[in-house]
Parts: C-alpha cells; structure tokens; sequence
C-alpha cells in the first residue's frame, strides 16, 4: 500500500470512528485546514516533476475528495441522529390521560345568591349590603315592629349584652342584636340615599331556632322598590318573572294569598303550583291540578306608610313593594336537597354532589353556561 493509501485509510477509519460533531470538525482541520496534512501533501504537488505529478496527482486528488465527503456524510449522520434524538425525547402522546386538578366547587347558597342577583339586575335592582350586628332600631323599629312584638323577644333574637348598647344621636339607648332579617339593610338604603329605588338585599341573618327545618344561622334575600305610583300589578309582575327565570320555566303559576307583616300593608303571601311527576314535587303548573299542590315561596307587600316615614320619605309621594324569602329553601326547591342542616355541615362529599361550576348562572335568557 502507497503512504497515500496508508494516509487515506487512517483519516477515513478515524471519521468513522467519530461520534460528535466537534470531533468530526477536529478532523477535517487536522486533514483539510491550512495546516492539515491533506493540504500539505496538495503544496508539494507544484514542486514535482511532470511524470511524478501523473502517478501521484491523481491518487492525491483522490485522497481529498474521499476525506471531503466521508467527513460531510459523517456531519450528515450526526446531525439527522440529533434531531431524531430530540424528536423522541420531545415527543407528546396526546392520547395519555390528562392529571385531575383539584378544584373546589360553588356552594348551592352561592350558586343561588348569584343566580338571584343575575336575574334582579337584569330588572333593573341593585346589589345591597349591610351590617350583621345590628341596633333594634333599623332591625325592629323602623319596620314598624312594635316593642311587645313577639319577635322582639329574647328567645327569637340573638341580642347582645346590655354593656354593648349603643347611643343614638338623640341620646336614646339602642340594644344591639343579630340582624333577623335583611330588612335593615334597606332602612339604611333609604335613610342613605334619595328615591327612586330598586335593590336586593342578599345575605345571612340569624334566629335562636334550630331543628330539622331551621338553622340559627340562615340565608335571605328581600327586595325593595320605591318610586311614584307604585301598586300591587307591579308587585305581581316582577314575581311572577322572577320566579320564571329562577325556576326555568315559563310555566309558573302564582297564588297571592293574603297576610300580615307589620312592615307592609297590604300584606301578600305568594305561593307556586307544583305538579307530581313520578312521585316528586316539580315546581310549575298549576297547584290546583289533579295531584297538584301550592308551596309557600315568598313574603311580600307594598310597603307601609309607617315605614316610609320613618326613613324620612313622604308616603304621599312615594310607594313601593317589597318582598323577602329564603335562599336557603330556593335551594332545596329548585335543586332537591331535603335536609336544611347538610347546608352548613361543610361535607366535603355533599359538596361534591351538589356544588356547581362556576360558570353555571342562569339569566332571564337562559343562562350563560347553558
Ligand atoms: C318572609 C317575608 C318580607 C319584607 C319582607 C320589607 C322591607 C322593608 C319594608 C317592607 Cl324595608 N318590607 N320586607 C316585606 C314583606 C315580607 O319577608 O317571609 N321572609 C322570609
């Protein structure tokens, strides 16, 4: 074998032998580079005589294209054999199940607070709030409650001790209590700002009862309209829609039975017809059908005069109606859950079954997450 031969075997088994791109570049400077041996040995083709150049031209000219393409397929190898590496390595199987996030879910009082309020604002009535410790004034008084009312009485309020009484303006004592409805939160609205009205007073409110239907601790919702002219048909109509959209159905049949609050005059109890479909109550129809009935859901009235004098408006200018009813029941109603303390047992399990997403909020127009 020449010691061209012996040279070009070698480099060709050292490009062979190589298995990163750094060495395979280390060996074409080594063979091709100003200084590499290759070059060398095409410099010292010009110093030849002419029969020398005809034998080791060719063989020399020769030696460089082998070396030149051993090393560029070489590259080539390398290069396709990273990129495979890094196409298995990156590779997704979309068909692998995706992990389960924990996430919590919407409480049913939440769910219906925020379908209730959905639906009032689309009438038009706006969101209010107050405090939960309350004076007998905005809780009792202005209501037109009298002082021997029964509901005043220490065993259905939650009062707090006499040493946390507080003082009126005109130095009259008030004693403090847990609010017993959302009543107040409207006194304040208007003793706060001027008529027109229209709000809904969501929120807890608290009674010194407990067993299977009442928990101390409860939810309510009143809603209250004052402007000129008010009447009963206003009173009617914005129930009958409300109680449509809560209950989805265009079927709803209203009966307005006669009361007595001491806050509205006249007074309204307002029921809902239900139908028996395979055995359950199912709100809609009318109560009056074959295996139909009527269910107590809401309080109302228009409000009386007492009450609008006493938060400083004059009743010859301004009427209203107002209503009240509990969250916690429009729950049980509309969802079918039967035990009213589960609500507030914060069992994870019952959560779980009755919670809800929270992008579920009906509206008058059925709801964006439908
Ligand atoms: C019920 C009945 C009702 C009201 C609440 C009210 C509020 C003001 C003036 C007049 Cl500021 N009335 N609220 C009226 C009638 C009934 O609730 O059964 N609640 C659970």
């Amino acid at each position: 074998m020449t010691e061209i031969a012996a040279l070009k075997a070698g480099l060709l088994a050292d490009i062979e032998k190589a298995d990163t791109l750094e060495r395979v570049e280390e060996l074409r400077v080594g063979a091709l580079g100003k200084q590499g041996v290759v070059t060398a040995l095409l410099k010292t083709l010009g110093g030849l005589s002419p029969e020398e150049r005809q034998t080791r031209g060719p063989a020399i000219h020769d030696l460089r294209q082998g070396v030149t393409d051993a090393i560029a397929m070489k590259k080539a190898a390398l290069e396709q054999a990273a990129l495979d590496a890094r196409l298995a390595s990156e590779k997704l199987d979309m068909t692998l199940p995706v992990d389960v996030v924990p996430e919590g879910s919407v409480h049913p009082v939440s769910q219906v607070m925020d379908e209730l309020a959905e639906i009032f604002a689309d009438l038009g009535f706006a969101v209010a709030s107050g405090p939960e410790i309350e004076d007998d004034w905005h809780n009792f008084s202005a209501l037109n409650i009298p002082e021997t009312h029964p509901a005043r009485a220490m065993h259905d309020t939650f009062y707090f001790g006499d040493n946390y009484k507080v003082t009126d303006k005109d130095g009259t004592p008030r004693a403090m209590l847990l609010r017993t409805h959302t009543s107040p939160v409207q006194i304040r609205t208007m003793t706060s700002t001027s008529a027109p009205i229209r709000i809904i007073a969501p929120g807890r409110v608290y009674r010194s009862d407990s067993d299977a239907t009442h928990t101390p601790m409860f939810h309510q919702i009143e809603g209250l309209v004052i402007d000129k002219g008010i009447h009963l048909g206003h009173l009617k109509w914005t129930l009958e829609t409300f109680l449509k959209a809560f209950f989805e159905r265009d079927d709803i049949v209203l009966r307005l039975r006669p009361s007595y609050f001491p806050f509205t005059e006249p007074s309204v109890e307002v029921d809902v017809g239900y139908t028996l479909v395979n055995g359950q109550r199912v709100i809609g129809g009318s109560g009056d059908d074959d295996e139909g009935g009527w269910l107590e859901v809401l309080g109302s009235g228009m409000v009386h005069r007492r009450v609008i004098e006493a938060c400083g408006l004059d009743p010859d200018e301004w009427q209203g109606f107002a209503f009240g009813t509990g969250v916690d029941r429009l729950a049980m109603l509309k969802y079918g859950m039967n035990d009213l303390r589960a609500f507030f047992d914060g069992d994870l399990r019952w959560l779980r079954h009755y919670g809800f997403s929270a992008l579920d909020i009906p509206t008058l127009s059925g709801g964006v997450g439908a």
